[in-house]
């Protein structure tokens, strides 16, 4: 099928659609819908929060008189099966649309095709595999979890340009403001966001999204912490709202019983050989929990595990222009961490110029 510029036109918008609700859709990918009629966009959609109603629903429920010769756009192929939501096959069938355009097959085993071949048993002119690539950014935290059982993982690293991690005494960051919010903005389209008990003890952070008018977006926190140290007074303790989890190898009830008590969930998570949580346990907890996105946030210890497991997505290097001369470095600490640049599993995708800061995203290798 060749597609026209309309088509890549109003595709590509349906994905920037989609990428807005991504990290807030629950185990729901985050879809985009755009609907046209005689090649002028009617209605638009997308995934609502939690994953209800879908993309299409949200679209077509805001037409007031449906018109025919519509195509409609979508990222995910159109579901056919009925779950929390109705399916959108029928009501697209319903509604006597002409073509559906579609970016991505829907891997779920529940509709995997069954959606495509409804609307074509139907009469609907369907076209698929439309700039899937890209349609898959917004999806790949659903698709991980449908095919591999455990979620998107993408890494945070901020560092001064030698690759020190720890701020020079006196001085509280390493990046400057714009980095600090484009951090901010990744908090608020993941699902979750986990840091090591060490984190937790050196900065006391709070791990929310403080951009105006995306708190509400903010992760569900996980702390990684085998010896269940994390500090009854820390932020992250005091400010908990049922949104933060604590893995941990410890039995210790009444410490346990401390925390359970203000809402946070204790998971009890066995040990590997060299005494470190095991990662593929947290991992199916948080697919069970249907967490499509997670966002590591340090330290090095726990990315480096993640790193060496090469089930990393995107690493987010921010890099502040100065030498720091002291405290902990990256290089110094792992070899992995540091060489991104050089690394077979990773290519570095974008960099983007944040005044004196740089941000670097590197992709890992999926040929
Ligand atoms: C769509 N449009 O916007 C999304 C879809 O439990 P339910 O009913 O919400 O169904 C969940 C499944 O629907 C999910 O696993 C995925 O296969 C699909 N997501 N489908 O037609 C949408 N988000
Ligand atoms: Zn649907």
């Amino acid at each position: 099928m060749k597609y026209s510029l309309d088509d890549n036109f109003f595709m590509d918008y349906a994905i920037r659609l989609a990428a807005r609700n991504v990290g807030n859709t629950g185990e729901n990918p985050s879809v985009g819908c755009v609907i046209t009629s005689n090649n002028k966009i009617i209605s638009i959609g997308i995934t609502g929060k939690n994953g209800t109603p879908h993309a299409e629903h949200n679209a077509i429920n805001s037409i007031k008189n449906f018109p025919i010769n519509t195509t409609v756009y979508v990222t995910l192929e159109p579901c056919s099966h009925s779950g929390k939501n109705p399916p959108c096959t029928n009501l697209l069938i319903k509604k006597k649309v002409k073509r559906v355009v579609i970016a991505q097959k829907d891997p779920n085993p529940i509709v995997n095709g069954e959606g495509i071949r409804q609307l074509k048993a139907n009469g609907i002119q369907v076209d698929y595999g439309m700039s899937e690539k890209l349609a898959q950014e917004n999806h790949f935290g659903f698709i991980n979890n449908v095919k591999y059982k455990f979620p998107e993982i993408n890494v945070k690293v901020a560092s001064s340009k030698n690759g020190f991690t720890i701020p020079e005494e006196g001085k509280k960051w390493i990046t400057n403001y714009l980095s600090r919010s484009y951090g901010h903005a990744l908090r608020s389209n993941h699902d979750a966001i986990m840091v090591g008990i060490n984190t937790v003890l050196s900065d006391n952070p709070s791990l929310d999204c403080r951009l105006n008018g995306l708190r509400e977006r903010s992760p569900v926190k996980l702390i990684v912490d085998t010896d269940l140290k994390t500090p009854l007074d820390s932020i992250l303790v005091e400010n908990a709202k049922n949104d933060l989890i604590i893995f941990t190898n410890s039995l210790d009830n009444k410490r346990i019983n401390s925390y359970e008590k203000k809402g946070i969930k204790i998971i009890h998570i066995k040990k590997n050989n060299k005494g470190y949580l095991k990662i593929d346990e947290i991992l199916s907890f948080l697919n069970k929990m249907n967490i499509n996105r997670l966002l590591i946030e340090g330290g090095s210890t726990i990315s480096t595990s993640f790193l060496k497991k090469n089930i990393v997505n995107l690493v987010y290097w921010f890099s502040s222009k100065n030498d720091i001369n002291s405290g902990k470095s990256l290089n110094k600490y792992d070899k992995k961490l540091n060489n991104l640049r050089d690394s077979q599993n990773f290519l570095l995708k974008d960099s983007i110029n944040l005044r004196d800061n740089k941000l670097e995203i590197f992709s890992f290798r999926k040929d």
